[in-house]
C-alpha cells in the first residue's frame, strides 16, 4: 500500500471523509486523494514523491505559483514580529488601501478569514442597509457554506448531488430565492413578485462552481438595472475571479459595477483571508461604525496580511503579467478544443482568462441544467488518467482549472500531449 492510501485510511478514522473540505475527497472520481507534501511554482509533489503540474493552485489563490520568494520573505518577516495580536496593525491599513486602489468600485473594505465569511457578512450588510430580508442567488453558484446560501449551490454540493444541506432550518433559507444563471427573466419574476422585499442579488460574475460558465451578453448589465429599478444591492462574489482576470477582477475585465464585492483566495496569497467591500455609504453601516455587526479574532491577521500584501502588490505593479497569463491560457484552452475536435469528440470547453474547464457533454454549457448534462463518469476516467500522468486537476466535473503565472509553455504543451493521447483512445 502506498503512502497516499495509508494516510487516507488513517485520515478517515479522525476526519469526516478523511478531508477537511469535501472537494478534496476524490470520491466523485473513485480514487484515493493525493496527500500533497510540498509545492513550488506550478508543481506539486505528493507524499509518494510523484510530481504533478498543478491546475488547482489551492482552488485559485496561487496565481503567482507556489512559494513565490517575495511572498515567502514577507511572511517569514511577519512571523518573526508575531503571529497574531488581536489589535490593529499598519499592514491592515496598507491592505485596505491597496484593495481600494485596485478595485475602483470599492471605497471601504473589511477583512475576514474566508470567502464564506465574506459572503455571509456582505449579505447581512445588504439586508441591514436595505432593511429587507430576501436575497436572490443563482442555481449552481456557490458562495461558501453559510446556512442561507446552501440552496441549490455549486461546487462540492453539486458534485455530491445534494441540492441543499442537512442541518439547515427552513427558516434560514426561506428568504433565499433561486434564479437561473444567464436567465434575466427568472430574476425579473422574483422582482415582480416581491421586489420590495429583495435586499440583494448575489452572483458569481463568472460562475466557476458548476464548472466555468460565462455570463451571456447583457446578463450582468441586466442584473444591474433590475437592482437599480427595485432598490436592491448587486453583490459580485469575486472569491474566485477577484484579482485573477485582471487587477480589478471580473468587474474590471467585463466592465460592470456592483454595490458590494466579496473576495477570498488570491487576496490572501495562500493564507486564510477573505474580504468584503463596496461603496462608503454602505460600508459605514458595519460595526463599530454602524449597526451591522461582524467581527473576527483573526481578521486582518498580520501574517495573512503579509502574504496578501506581497501577492497583490506584485499583481498591481506588473499588470502586464495578466496579459501574458491570459494569452498563454487562451492558447492552452484553444489547444484543448483542437485536440477534442481532432479526436472527433463533442466535449465543451469554457474559459475566460486563466480560468476554464472541460464539460463532458455535447451541449453548450450556459447554466446549471446544461452543466448537469455532463457525463461525470467520463470526467472521472479522464481525471484519473491525467493524475496518473502527472497532471493534477479538480477531482470533480463541476469545478475549474486554474493557470498561474508560474506555468510554462512546455508544461502546457506536455499537458496537451497527455490529453491528446487520452482522447485518441476515443473516450
Ligand atoms: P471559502 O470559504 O472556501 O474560502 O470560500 C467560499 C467560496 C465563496 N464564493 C465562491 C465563488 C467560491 O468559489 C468559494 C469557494 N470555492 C471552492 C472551490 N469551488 C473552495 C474549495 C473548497 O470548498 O474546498
Amino acid at each position: 500500500m502506498g503512502r497516499n492510501e495509508a494516510l487516507y485510511q488513517e485520515a478517515v478514522n479522525y476526519i469526516p471523509g478523511g478531508v477537511n473540505s469535501p472537494v478534496r475527497a476524490f470520491g466523485s472520481i473513485g480514487s484515493c486523494p493525493r496527500f500533497i507534501a510540498r509545492a513550488e511554482g506550478s508543481l506539486l509533489w505528493d507524499e509518494e514523491g510523484r510530481e504533478y503540474i498543478d491546475y488547482i493552485g489551492s482552488w485559485g489563490p496561487m496565481i503567482l505559483g507556489h512559494g513565490h520568494p517575495e511572498v515567502l520573505d514577507r511572511v517569514q518577516e511577519a512571523c518573526r514580529r508575531g503571529l497574531s495580536f488581536g489589535a490593529a496593525t499598519a499592514a491592515e491599513v496598507e491592505m485596505a488601501k491597496l484593495v481600494c486602489e485596485m478595485v475602483p468600485s470599492i471605497e471601504m473594505v473589511r477583512m475576514v478569514n474566508s470567502g464564506t465569511e465574506a459572503v455571509m457578512s456582505a449579505i447581512r450588510l445588504a439586508r441591514g442597509y436595505t432593511r429587507r430580508d430576501k436575497i436572490i442567488k443563482f442555481i449552481g453558484c456557490y458562495h461558501g457554506h453559510s446556512d442561507g446560501l446552501l440552496v441549490k449551490a455549486g461546487s462540492g454540493v453539486m458534485t455530491a448531488g445534494v441540492p441543499d444541506s442537512l442541518g439547515v432550518p427552513a427558516g434560514c433559507t426561506g428568504d433565499t430565492l433561486s434564479a437561473r444563471y444567464n436567465d434575466l427573466e427568472s430574476v425579473e419574476e422574483h422582482f415582480k413578485r416581491c421586489g420590495e422585499e429583495i435586499a440583494a442579488v448575489i452572483v458569481e460574475p463568472v460562475a466557476a462552481n458548476m464548472g466555468v460558465v460565462l455570463p451571456k451578453e447583457g446578463f450582468l448589465p441586466g442584473l444591474r438595472s433590475l437592482c437599480d429599478q427595485y432598490g436592491a444591492l448587486l453583490i459580485f462574489d469575486e472569491v474566485i475571479t477577484g484579482f485573477r482576470l485582471c487587477p480589478a477582477g471580473a468587474q474590471g475585465f467585463l466592465g460592470a459595477c456592483p454595490d458590494l464585492t466579496t473576495f477570498g483566495k488570491i487576496i490572501g496569497g495562500g493564507m486564510p483571508v477573505g474580504a468584503y467591500g463596496g461603496r462608503r455609504e454602505i460600508m459605514e453601516l458595519v460595526a463599530p461604525l454602524g449597526g451591522v455587526y461582524q467581527a473576527g479574532t483573526l481578521s486582518g491577521n498580520p501574517v495573512a496580511m503579509a502574504a496578501g500584501l506581497a501577492q497583490l502588490s506584485i499583481l498591481r505593479d506588473f499588470p502586464e503579467s495578466y496579459q501574458k497569463l491570459n494569452h498563454m491560457a487562451d492558447d492552452f484552452f484553444e489547444g484543448i478544443r483542437q485536440r477534442i475536435a481532432e479526436a472527433g469528440l463533442p466535449y465543451q470547453v469554457n474559459h475566460i482568462g486563466s480560468l476554464g474547464c472541460i464539460f463532458f457533454t455535447d451541449q453548450e454549457v450556459t447554466d446549471y441544467d446544461s452543466a448537469k448534462t455532463s457525463d461525470t463518469a467520463k470526467y472521472a476516467d479522464y481525471c484519473n488518467y491525467m493524475l496518473e500522468h502527472g497532471v493534477y486537476l479538480a477531482p470533480a466535473q463541476f469545478e475549474a482549472m486554474f493557470l498561474s503565472m508560474a506555468h510554462t509553455e512546455l508544461q502546457l504543451m506536455n499537458t496537451l500531449k497527455v490529453m491528446e493521447t487520452y482522447w485518441k483512445q476515443g473516450k
